[in-house]
């Protein structure tokens, strides 16, 4: 398989070192190795991703506008075939395309310091304040409603219906919680129907292993950018939180080892409002705090969906792992709001510090 694609590229396959790279849920991705060149070489997942040839036209897209507008921003697009094509189909094989390797990058799975998560912070925000002229409606929708929890709400309800009985009566309790965290979904609905904050280019998988970093620990650029389409800070901002507060991430059974960080919550705030502090309405300003209730309450819903639909979506390594994850982002939820007072007074003073 991957002999095939590679020889699209010019590249011929007994001359590379191929090194399967386990990051991420839903892509497969190789590092390549042909002597000092090195490139990352991915599947596109077609069942979660069913338009790969969209996802392509919105990289290049904001390739060109990048490349014309901040010619010195690092953004990792795709490479060119020897058909000049950035995406390789193969019939029995799906969709592939190759990156260039990032010289001296490296990614991380846990944020371990305060400074990894600012950096990580600012480079996000640094995206989208980058194409904040830019029309994010002319981009393609790669998964039409990914961030709508009202829709994702309304599939957790019907799992519940339709999925597995076994695994939805074990839910009970998981399910009452995330029923009683409804005004969660009330904010996201008043913002929809008054419009309050505007549609922006957004990443939406904002996790750390999507950060490349420097020798020196530095942010380098973002990767991973199949899910960037039209959304709300919200997401990016709430998947930090998500995924930076804690020491232990979404995998973790021991729920005890679940903490929300202080130090990091306020790093992840200054990292962010860095880049985004004047490009944010006066509206987003009051939905920061909110961002992390709202992402880590529709992971919460998007693993317990899938738990019910027998684990349809994201694939399971064992019997409960989706049940496990949906706990323990309700787990984490819990912790957040334990901290809405200091946070949100960590949020007024950073604010202020914003022209
Ligand atoms: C998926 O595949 P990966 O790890 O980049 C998911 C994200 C979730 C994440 C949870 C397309 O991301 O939305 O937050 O898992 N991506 C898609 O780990 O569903
Ligand atoms: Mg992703």
């Amino acid at each position: 398989m991957i002999s095939s694609i590679l020889t699209t590229y010019g590249l011929h396959y007994d001359d590379c070192v191929v090194e399967s790279l386990s990051t991420g849920l839903i892509n497969t991705t190789w590092k390549i190795i042909r002597g000092e060149q090195q490139f990352i070489l991915q599947r596109i997942n077609d069942s979660v991703f069913k338009n790969p040839i969209q996802i392509a036209q919105n990289i290049s897209r904001l390739d060109q506008y990048l490349k014309k507008h901040n010619p010195e921003y690092l953004f990792v697009a795709p490479i060119k075939n020897t058909l000049n094509k950035d995406l390789v189909h193969d019939l029995d094989y799906g969709y592939f395309r190759l990156f260039p390797f990032i010289k001296g990058s490296h990614t991380i799975n846990v944020v371990q310091t305060e400074d990894q998560a600012f950096e990580a912070a600012v480079q996000f925000g640094k995206f989208t304040s980058l194409l904040s002229k830019y029309d994010a409606s002319s981009l393609h929708l790669p998964i039409p409603d990914f961030h709508n929890l009202t829709l994702r709400y309304q599939k957790l309800e019907e799992s519940i219906k339709n999925g597995n009985a076994k695994r939805i009566k074990q839910s009970a309790t998981l399910i009452d919680e995330i029923r009683n965290h409804y005004p969660i979904l009330s904010t996201f609905e008043k913002i929809i129907k008054e419009n309050s904050i505007p549609i922006r280019v957004t990443h939406n998988d904002t996790k750390i292993s999507n950060v490349l970093f420097d020798e020196q620990n530095k942010a380098m650029c973002i990767i991973d950018l199949d899910t960037v389409m039209p959304g709300y800070f919200i997401s990016d901002l709430g998947d930090m939180m998500r995924t930076y507060l804690s020491p232990a991430n979404e995998e973790e059974k021991d729920f005890t080892k679940i903490e929300v960080r202080e130090n990091f919550f306020r790093a992840i705030i200054q990292g962010y409002l860095y880049s985004m502090g004047s490009t944010l309405s006066q509206e987003e300003k009051k939905l920061i705090f909110y961002s992390g209730q709202f992402l880590i309450f529709m992971q919460a819903i998007r693993f317990l969906t899938d738990y019910c639909n027998n684990d349809s979506y994201y694939g399971a390594h064992y019997e409960e792992q989706n049940y496990v994850r949906a706990g323990n982002q309700v787990h984490l939820l819990k912790k957040l709001e334990e901290k809405e007072d200091a946070f949100q007074a960590i949020i007024s003073h950073e604010l202020k510090n914003v022209s």
